[in-house]
C-alpha cells in the first residue's frame, strides 16, 4: 500500500536533505562510541517513536562511514574490569564525527515545500491537511539554529513523519472504550454503499472476540437483496450470534431486537450493519435517524473505502454535517497506491480513524495507530 506516495515522498526528502546540506556549516568533533554494541536489556521497553535530534548519539552501527574521523581512534576505557556489567567489552570509543550546523531560511526550502505540497495533493491528500503538513514541516525546520549529527535527509523525513502524524490523530482505542462503558456497547456502522461495512462488522466482530469480548450481529441491511444472506454466511462462518428479519423489514426493528438479545445475554458488544446510503437520499437518511432513535448507539462508525481517495473524504464530510459520526473506518487501504485518503479523513472530519481494512482476511482490520501509516511511508519494505 501507498507505493506511489513513497516514491514520490522519497525524492522530496532528498531535495530537502540538499538545501539543509547546503545551509550547513560542518565541523568534525570528538566523541564517544560505544566499542561494541551492548546486549539487550531483558524487558527494556522498545524505544517508541522518532529519535530526539540532538540526543541521537552515534552508535557503530549507525555512524556512517563518512561520518567517521580518519584520525586512529582510541579506546577512552580499558574493556571488561569492575564496570564490565554496564561497559564490559563495550567500553567507549572517542572518535571524529561530522556535526553540521545550520539554520534554515523560508527561501531555502519554499520551493521544495510547493512541491511536496503538489506531490500530496496528485496523491489525493485534502487540501486543508497538505497545507497543514507543509506549514508543520515549516515550523520544524525553519528559523531556529540546529546542531545535527544524523545525515541533513534523516532531519527532513523526521520533520515530514512528525507532520505526518499530526493530522493523522492517535486514533481512537475501541476496546478500552468497550471495557469503560455498560454492556452491550452499541456501535452503528453507516456510509455509502459497496465501501465494505459488512464485511467490518464481520471482521471487527472477529477482532473483539479475540480481545476476550461477547458479540452480536444485527442484520440491519434489510433493504439490499442478498445482504441479510452475506451477513449470515459470514457470522455462521464465525459462529456468532446474528438477529434478522426478512428482507424489507423495518432495520429499526431488527436492530432493536438485537440489542434487547445482547441484554438478555449479558453480551458486551452490538454490531448493527445497516444498508449503504449517500448523505443527500432524504428517505434513507431519515431511516438512518429512525434507526438511531430506536437502538440508541454508543458509538457510529462512518465506512468508507481508502481507494476512493479525495471522493472519500469529501463524502466521508458531508455525511459527517448530515449524520454526526464518532469515528472512521477505513477500508481497503491494501489497495491504495496513494495514501490520500487515509491522510485526509480524520484531520478533515475531526474525528479519529478508528480501524484500517487491509485485506479479504477476517485478521486484516488493524486497530488503527498513526505508526501503521508512517511505517508503510517511510518503512524499507518495497
Ligand atoms: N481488498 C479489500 N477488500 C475489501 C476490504 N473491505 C471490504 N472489501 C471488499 O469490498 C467489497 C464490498 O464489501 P461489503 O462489506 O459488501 O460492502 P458494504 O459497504 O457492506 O456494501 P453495501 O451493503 O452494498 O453498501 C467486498 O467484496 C469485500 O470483500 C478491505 O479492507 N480490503
Ligand atoms: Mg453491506
Amino acid at each position: 500500500m501507498f507505493e506511489g506516495l513513497k516514491k514520490k515522498l522519497g525524492g522530496i526528502t532528498q531535495k530537502l536533505g540538499k538545501s539543509v546540506e547546503s545551509a550547513s556549516v560542518t565541523t568534525e568533533v570528538e566523541a564517544d562510541v560505544p566499542l561494541l554494541e551492548a546486549p539487550a536489556v531483558p524487558d527494556a521497553p522498545e524505544p517508541v517513536g522518532v529519535p530526539e535530534t540532538e540526543a541521537a548519539v552515534p552508535t557503530p552501527a549507525s555512524v556512517p562511514s563518512s561520518m567517521v574521523g580518519t584520525a586512529v581512534s582510541l579506546p577512552a576505557e580499558k574493556p571488561g574490569g569492575t564496570d564490565a556489567k554496564k561497559s564490559g567489552f563495550f567500553g567507549k570509543l572517542k572518535t571524529l564525527v561530522v556535526e553540521r550546523e545550520f539554520v534554515l531560511s523560508e527561501k531555502d526550502i519554499d520551493e521544495t515545500l510547493f512541491e511536496l505540497q503538489m506531490v500530496l495533493l496528485e496523491s489525493d491528500v485534502a487540501f486543508p491537511v497538505a497545507e497543514a503538513i507543509t506549514d508543520h514541516m515549516k515550523k520544524e525546520l525553519v528559523g531556529t539554529h540546529r546542531k545535527i549529527r544524523e545525515s541533513p535527509e534523516e532531519v527532513v523525513t523526521n520533520a515530514l513523519k512528525h507532520a505526518i502524524e499530526e493530522v493523522l490523530g492517535d486514533g481512537f482505542d475501541l476496546v478500552a472504550y468497550i471495557k469503560a462503558h455498560d454492556k452491550p456497547v452499541k456501535i452503528l456502522f453507516t456510509g455509502v454503499n459497496g465501501t465494505g461495512k459488512t464485511t467490518s462488522v464481520a471482521k471487527i466482530a472477529y477482532y473483539l472476540r479475540s480481545q476476550g469480548l461477547s458479540v452480536v450481529v444485527g442484520a440491519g441491511d434489510t433493504f439490499r437483496a442478498g445482504a441479510i444472506e452475506q451477513i449470515r454466511v459470514h457470522c455462521d462462518r464465525l459462529g456468532i450470534k446474528l438477529i434478522a428479519h426478512q428482507e424489507g423489514a423495518d432495520p429499526s426493528a431488527v436492530l432493536y431486537d438485537t440489542v434487547e438479545y445482547a441484554k438478555a445475554h449479558n453480551i458486551d458488544v452490538v454490531l448493527a450493519d445497516s444498508a449503504g446510503r449517500f448523505h443527500n437520499r432524504v428517505n434513507l437518511m431519515n431511516q438512518l435517524e429512525k434507526i438511531k432513535r430506536v437502538m440508541k448507539p454508543d458509538l457510529v462508525f462512518y465506512v468508507d473505502e481508502a481507494v476512493a481517495g479525495n471522493d472519500a473524504v469529501i463524502r466521508a464530510e458531508e455525511f459527517e454535517k448530515t449524520v454526526s459520526t464518532n469515528g472512521v473506518i477505513l477500508t481497503k487501504v491494501d489497495m491504495d497506491p496513494k495514501g490520500g485518503a487515509a491522510i485526509s479523513i480524520a484531520y478533515t472530519i475531526g474525528k479519529p480513524l478508528v480501524f484500517l481494512g487491509v485485506g479479504q482476511e477476517y485478521s486484516d482490520m488493524k486497530p488503527f495507530t498513526p505508526a501503521l501509516i508512517i511505517d508503510e511511508i517511510f518503512g524499507d519494505e518495497e
